[in-house]
C-alpha cells in the first residue's frame, strides 16, 4: 500500500473519533455532571486515546474488509471503526496505568498523563474511565446483535489476560531486589504473551470475526477463533520482543517514549539474550548494574549490550520470527465459502505481519 493510501486509511479512522468522544461526554452531561468534570473527561480522552500508531484499531477495520472480501458499507465501516476505537480505549487504559507502574517519563512524545500538572493519582480513576467507555459504547451500538455477549466476554477475558501479564511483568521486576537468575526466555515468553499478544493481536481480529458472523465450532480443533489465536499469539510475542529491543535501541524521538526497562529491572528480551551470551565477567557487570536507579549503571548495561552484539542477535531473531510466522500463515486453509459466509483468510495475518515487520517505532 502507498504511503498516501495508508494516510487516507488512518484519516478515515480518525474522523470517527469525534463522534465517539461526544457520545461519551453526552453521557456525563445527561447525568447532570458539572462542566469541569465533562471537560476533564474530554481532556483524558484526547490526551490518551488518539495520538498513537492506531495499529490495533485499524486492524479491526482491515480485518473486517478482508473477511468480507469487499469494501465496507458506510454503516459497517462505522461499526468496525467503533470496535477499533474500543481496542484503542483498552490500550489507553493499559498505557495510562502501565506508565504509572513503570514510572515512565514520556509516551507518544509527550509527558505521561500521570505526570501532567494537576493529574497525578487521579490518573488511576482516569484509566478506569477509559475502560468503562468500552462497555458503554458497545452497549449503545451492539446491544441487539446476537454476538453481543461474545464481544463482552472477549473484552473481559482479554482484559483479565493482560492484567495477569502485567502482574507477572511487575513481580518479576522487583524494585528493591535484583536477581537475574529468576529471568529466562521461557518466563519472558509467558509475560509477553499475556501482557501484549492477546489484547494487541487476537482481540482486534476476533472482534472483526464476530462482526462478520464467523461462528465458533463445537471442537477446538476446527474453531476458526482457535486457529486465529494460534497465529496471532506468536505474532504478538514477536511484537513485544520488538518493543523490548526498541526500549534499548530506539531513540525517544523515534519511539516517542524514554526506555525504562533496564532501570526498572524488567525481564526483557534484551537482558535474557545477554544472560545467555555473557561470560562470567560480563555476568558480574549485569548483576551489579541491571535494575539500578542510576543513569551510569544503565549506560554500562547498554555498552555491554553493544559488546555482546544484541543488535545482531535481534536482527537474527527478527528474520527467524518472520519465517516461522509466515510458515504458520501458510497452514490457514483457504476454503471459499459456498454460502457467502465470511471465512478466515491468510491475508488477515499477512497484513498484520507486514504492519510490524522491521518496525522502527
Ligand atoms: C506493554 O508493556 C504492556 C502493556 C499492557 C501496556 P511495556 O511496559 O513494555 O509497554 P511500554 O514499553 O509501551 O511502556
Ligand atoms: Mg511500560
Ligand atoms: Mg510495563
Ligand atoms: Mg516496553
Amino acid at each position: 500500500m502507498t504511503a498516501d493510501a495508508k494516510a487516507q486509511k488512518r484519516q478515515r479512522f480518525e474522523d470517527v473519533f469525534p463522534a465517539i468522544r461526544q457520545e461519551l461526554l453526552d453521557y456525563l452531561a445527561a447525568n447532570g455532571m458539572p462542566k469541569d468534570a465533562i471537560e476533564w473527561y474530554g481532556r483524558n480522552l484526547d490526551y490518551n486515546v488518539p495520538g498513537g500508531k492506531l495499529n490495533r484499531g485499524l486492524s479491526v477495520v482491515d480485518t473486517a474488509e478482508i473477511l468480507k472480501g469487499r469494501l465496507l458499507t458506510e454503516q459497517e465501516y462505522f461499526r468496525a471503526a467503533l470496535l477499533g476505537w474500543c481496542v484503542e480505549l483498552l490500550q489507553a487504559f493499559f498505557l495510562v496505568s502501565d506508565d504509572m507502574m513503570d514510572q515512565s517519563i514520556t509516551r507518544r512524545g509527550q509527558p505521561c498523563w500521570y505526570r501532567r500538572d494537576g493529574v497525578g493519582y487521579i490518573a488511576i480513576n482516569d484509566s478506569f474511565m477509559l475502560e468503562a467507555a468500552i462497555y458503554h459504547l458497545i452497549k449503545n451500538h451492539f446491544r441487539a446483535e446476537p454476538y453481543y455477549v461474545h464481544l463482552l466476554e472477549l473484552f473481559h477475558e482479554t482484559t483479565f489476560q493482560t492484567e495477569i501479564g502485567q502482574l507477572i511483568d511487575l513481580i518479576t521486576a522487583p524494585e528493591d531486589h535484583v536477581d537475574l537468575s529468576k529471568f529466562s526466555l521461557q518466563k519472558h515468553k509467558l509475560i509477553v504473551i499475556y501482557k501484549t499478544a492477546y489484547y494487541s493481536f487476537y482481540l482486534p481480529v476476533a472482534l472483526a470475526m464476530y462482526m462478520c458472523g464467523l461462528a465458533h465450532t463445537s471442537t477446538p480443533s476446527t474453531d476458526p477463533y482457535e486457529l486465529a489465536k494460534s497465529i496471532l499469539v506468536p505474532l504478538g510475542e514477536y511484537f513485544q520482543v520488538q518493543d523490548d529491543f526498541l526500549d534499548y535501541a530506539g531513540t525517544p524521538e523515534q519511539i516517542g517514549k524514554i526506555g525504562t526497562d533496564i532501570i526498572d529491572n524488567k525481564c526483557s528480551w534484551c537482558v535474557n539474550t545477554a544472560l545467555a551470551l555473557a561470560t562470567p565477567d560480563q555476568r558480574a557487570v549485569l548483576d551489579t548494574n541491571y535494575g539500578r536507579k542510576d543513569a551510569q549503571a544503565e549506560a554500562r548495561i547498554k555498552a555491554l549490550y553493544e559488546e555482546l552484539g544484541i543488535r545482531q542477535r535481534y536482527a537474527e531473531y527478527e528474520e527467524a520470527a518472520y519465517k516461522r510466522i509466515m510458515g504458520l500463515i501458510e497452514t490457514v486453509p483457504e476454503t471459499p465459502s459456498a454460502d457467502g459466509q465470511a471465512v478466515l483468510k491468510k491475508e488477515v495475518f499477512k497484513s498484520f505481519l507486514d504492519k510490524i515487520y522491521k518496525r522502527q517505532k
